[in-house]
Parts: C-alpha cells; sequence; structure tokens
C-alpha cells in the first residue's frame, strides 16, 4: 500500500478533538498508513528574518507532521491576498469583491513553488499525494517541473463559478491549465463538473475523453464530483456526550415557550447570513403568529478579519440585527441572538438538536457541511427541518430539505414558516430520507472513493 501524502494550507493534529470531520478523517487514512501531512505552519515569521520557508517536522502518532513558515509579504500576497481575496471571491462568483492586484499572483506563484521545492525532498517513490483546495491549485505544476511522478490528486472545497466568470480572473489561463498536473480533479458537485467541463473545452480548447477525462498540450487529467461527508459517527457520539446534552436541556428550558430557528456559519459573505435576517424579519411581518414565539440564534463565527470585505459584512449584520431587534423585541423577548464568537465544537450538536428550523441558505457553498451535522444531530422521533439554499453544493443531494432562493426575501420567509408548520410525519419522512444519504455518503466513503478513483488506472471510468 502507497504511503499518503497529504498538503494543505493549515493542518490540523487529527488527535485533538476539536480539529472535526475533516482532520479527523485524513488523519485516520494517514495514521493506518503512516503518512505525511504538509502545509503552512500558521507562523508568519518577519520579513528580515530567516524564517520564510523553514521546515518543521515533527510526529503525531504515525503521521508526520511538516510545516513551512511564511514570510510577512507572502502571508499578505498568498494568502490574504491572491487566495483569499481573488480565488474565494471569484469562485464565489463575486468578481464585484476581487482585488485583482497584480502583487498576489506573483506571491501566489512564490508560494506554491517554494511549497513543492520543501515537500520534494520527503517524497517517496511509491507515495500518492492529495493536495487539498483553491490556495494550491498549481502545486502539482510546480512539484512536476521538479521531476515528481507520483500520482497527485486535488479536491477543490469550493465551487466552480461557469466559464465566462472564471474567464474574468487575470492569468485564468495560467492558473486553469495547471490542472493539467493533476491526475485526478475532485469537485463537490455535477454542477461544478459541468463548468469545468464547458471552460476546458470553450477556454483551453481540450479534447473531452472517455470517463471524465481531458486532454490538451500532451497533458491528460480526470475530473468527477466527490461531495464531502461528515463523519456521522463521530458527530453521534458528540451528541452524546453530556455537554452537548447539558446545551440542549439548557436551551429548551430557556426557550420552553419559543420555537428555535438556528444558523451556524464563519462570518463569510458567501454564507447568505444578512439576505437569513431579511427573512427573519419578512417572517415576522407576514406571520406575525410568531412574534413572541419564534426565536432566530445566529452564530457567527469570526473569520478573516483582516480582510477588507469581511469587515463590511460585520458592520450590515450588526446594523441589521439590531434594528430587528428594536423594531420586534419587547422587554421579555428577543427575536434575535446574534452571536460573533465560536461556540465550542462539543456543543454544536446539543445546539442544533434544540433547533426547530436549521436554516443555511448560502448565497453559493462548494457542499456547506453544517447543513449535514445539522440533519444528523435531529432526535429521530421528533426533528427538526432543514431549510437549505439551492445555491448550496448540499442541495444535490439534500434534496427533502426545503429548498430556498436566498436571494428571494419572501419565498425564504414563507419556507421558514413552512418548516415551523410542519406535521410530525412530514418531517420524519423527510429526516429518516436525509440520514440515510449522509450516512451512506460520510466522509469516509468520500476519501476512499476519491482514493480509490486516484489508484485506478486512466482509463476507468468515474462514479457518475
Ligand atoms: C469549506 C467550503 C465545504 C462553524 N462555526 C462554528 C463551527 N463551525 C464549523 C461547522 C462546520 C465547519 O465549521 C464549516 O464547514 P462548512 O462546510 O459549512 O464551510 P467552510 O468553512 O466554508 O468550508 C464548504 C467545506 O470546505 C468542506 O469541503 O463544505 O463549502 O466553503 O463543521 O460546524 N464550529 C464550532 N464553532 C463555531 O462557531 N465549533
Amino acid at each position: 500500500m502507497s504511503r499518503l501524502v497529504v498538503v494543505s494550507n493549515r493542518l490540523a493534529d487529527p488527535r485533538k478533538p476539536a480539529a472535526g470531520g475533516l482532520a479527523v478523517a485524513l488523519g485516520d487514512t494517514l495514521a493506518r498508513t503512516g503518512g505525511l501531512w504538509f502545509g503552512w505552519s500558521g507562523t508568519v515569521a518577519p520579513d528580515d528574518a530567516a524564517g520564510d520557508g523553514q521546515l518543521h517536522v515533527r510526529q503525531a502518532g504515525r503521521v508526520t507532521l511538516a510545516t513551512v513558515d511564511l514570510s510577512a509579504e507572502d502571508f499578505a500576497g498568498y494568502y490574504q491576498g491572491y487566495a483569499n481575496s481573488v480565488l474565494w471571491p471569484v469562485f464565489h462568483y463575486r468578481l464585484d469583491l476581487a482585488d485583482f492586484n497584480a502583487a498576489y499572483v506573483d506571491a501566489y506563484r512564490r508560494v506554491n513553488r517554494m511549497f513543492a521545492a520543501r515537500l520534494m525532498p520527503l517524497l517517496r517513490d511509491d507515495d500518492t499525494i492529495w493536495v487539498h483546495d483553491y490556495h494550491l491549485i498549481p502545486l502539482a505544476a510546480e512539484l512536476r517541473a521538479l521531476g515528481c511522478r507520483q500520482r497527485i490528486g486535488f479536491f477543490l472545497h469550493i465551487p466552480v463559478p461557469p466559464p465566462l466568470l472564471l474567464a474574468a480572473l487575470p492569468h485564468h489561463a495560467w492558473l486553469m491549465r495547471s490542472f493539467f498536473a493533476y491526475d485526478l480533479i475532485g469537485l463537490q458537485s455535477q454542477a461544478d463538473v459541468a463548468h469545468f467541463r464547458r471552460y476546458m473545452l470553450n477556454e483551453v480548447g481540450a479534447e473531452e475523453l472517455e470517463g471524465g477525462r481531458f486532454a490538451a498540450n500532451g497533458h491528460e487529467t480526470r475530473v468527477g464530483a466527490f461531495p464531502i461527508g461528515i463523519d456521522v459517527q463521530e458527530f453521534e457520539r458528540l451528541g452524546q456526550a453530556p455537554e452537548a446534552q447539558r446545551t440542549h436541556e439548557r436551551l429548551l428550558q430557556e426557550y420552553s415557550r419559543c420555537q428555535l430557528l438556528l444558523g451556524i456559519d464563519r462570518l463569510d459573505y458567501s454564507k447568505g447570513i444578512p439576505q437569513r435576517v431579511r427573512a427573519f424579519q419578512q417572517l415576522l411581518e407576514k406571520y406575525p403568529e410568531n412574534e413572541r414565539s419564534a426565536t432566530l440564534i445566529m452564530i457567527a463565527s469570526p473569520s478573516r478579519d483582516d480582510v477588507h470585505a469581511y469587515g463590511d459584512l460585520r458592520q450590515e449584520l450588526e446594523g441589521l440585527c439590531g434594528a430587528i431587534n428594536g423594531d420586534f423585541g419587547d422587554l421579555d423577548w428577543m427575536p434575535l441572538r446574534y452571536i460573533h464568537r465560536v461556540v465550542a465544537r462539543r456543543r454544536v450538536p446539543g445546539l442544533c438538536r434544540a433547533a426547530r428550523v436549521g436554516l443555511v441558505t448560502p448565497l453559493r457553498d462548494g457542499m456547506n457541511l453544517v447543513a449535514k451535522e445539522f440533519v444528523v444531530s435531529q432526535d429521530a422521533q421528533d426533528p427538526g427541518v432543514l431549510v437549505l439554499s439551492r445555491f448550496a453544493g448540499a442541495a444535490e443531494q439534500l434534496q427533502e430539505a426545503l429548498l430556498v432562493n436566498p436571494y428571494d426575501t419572501e419565498g425564504m420567509a414563507d419556507a421558514i414558516q413552512t418548516a415551523l408548520t410542519m406535521p410530525l410525519e412530514e418531517r420524519q419522512q423527510r429526516h429518516a430520507r436525509l440520514m440515510q444519504r449522509i450516512r451512506e455518503h460520510d466522509v469516509h466513503w468520500w476519501r476512499r472513493s476519491f482514493l480509490d478513483a486516484l489508484a485506478a488506472p486512466a482509463a476507468q471510468l468515474l462514479p457518475a
């Protein structure tokens, strides 16, 4: 069995419980065969220090964690700049929020080249390399330039926008052609695969072969949808633990006269948080019977505070939340609890179980794991209802959720009302079907199906 090498921008210690589903799932695989996890150390060294690119290696059980530092200039250009101020907005269809600063792409190339140079001496001939996410798209091309012959797979956690939108990205041809250095490219949804395919045919002039394969300029790659799942068993265990139970009981006590609605996201403009608040406001206006009974808890954990667009979003949201509480609240009832803090992971299942409605309404999302976590947290006898944006990758799988268009405020308010008044039997039926699909396609299924496809001969067809 070949050794697995995972490369991602940030690492998590797979043995720590706070690490969460993805880190645990990847850590399991790495631990089984003895693996290597490579990425940024999280440390920014001053520009004049020799820290730039310094390698740190440590063991976590059978997993070797190898990390490199970034200089302050590279951190600003590669991470805050090209990754989070260019690729993130463009791939989430937000050209208006992209900052096409020419220095960013240089830093992005430089860091990918530096990562390749540091990783190369650590590789063995029979390694299988799995690169994650938009920070590292050109990494395989840089590794190939250094003579790397091992199999390299790539998984993109965020959406792929339509080709004409991608084409607005300066250097898009360079970036997208660099995908051809991978043996396999995994995307979250069929919609992403369709956009990727059209881009390769229209913009690159690639030839389409059988089984998700594309060829251009003498290189060939394969593309498929591998929707990421959660670690269902781990999440269920977390839900049965005392801290989740206590959170659940405390919320039921405190809101005994209310039906709870819940949103949990990083505070990110892709998550449609202001749109959700407006829909909640519309709910209170259009269906006044919810006054004094429906309460929205919105946890928006801090994220990328140092990127400009995120500060604007926070201000907008604080204004909106304050206005609703001012307009509708009373001495003994506040319609909205907005929490701009991280809630401990151990409490999340208890929070979800106390909610009658889970609001997962991104404007665009690669997958959205909160949607799956919400469903898994529910009591199967008396489950809450998931209201899910049709623009989340998860919507392709979770058809029994109430699917909404987050730009349609009134439609969303109507869907919330449907969720709040849904009869028990219908809730149970929808929940059972969603659970079955989430269980079948959990994070272990995702990891196995991607790695099996990567190991398979190129001509083998990918799962539809
Ligand atoms: C990217 C893609 C794709 C959130 N707030 C708190 C908290 N969370 C946890 C959730 C969930 C995770 O963070 C967020 O995962 P998502 O999938 O919703 O979103 P992104 O962070 O944007 O992730 C996304 C994902 O990669 C995987 O491929 O699904 O589309 O954008 O697990 O529970 N956890 C705690 N406190 C919080 O306040 N403990």
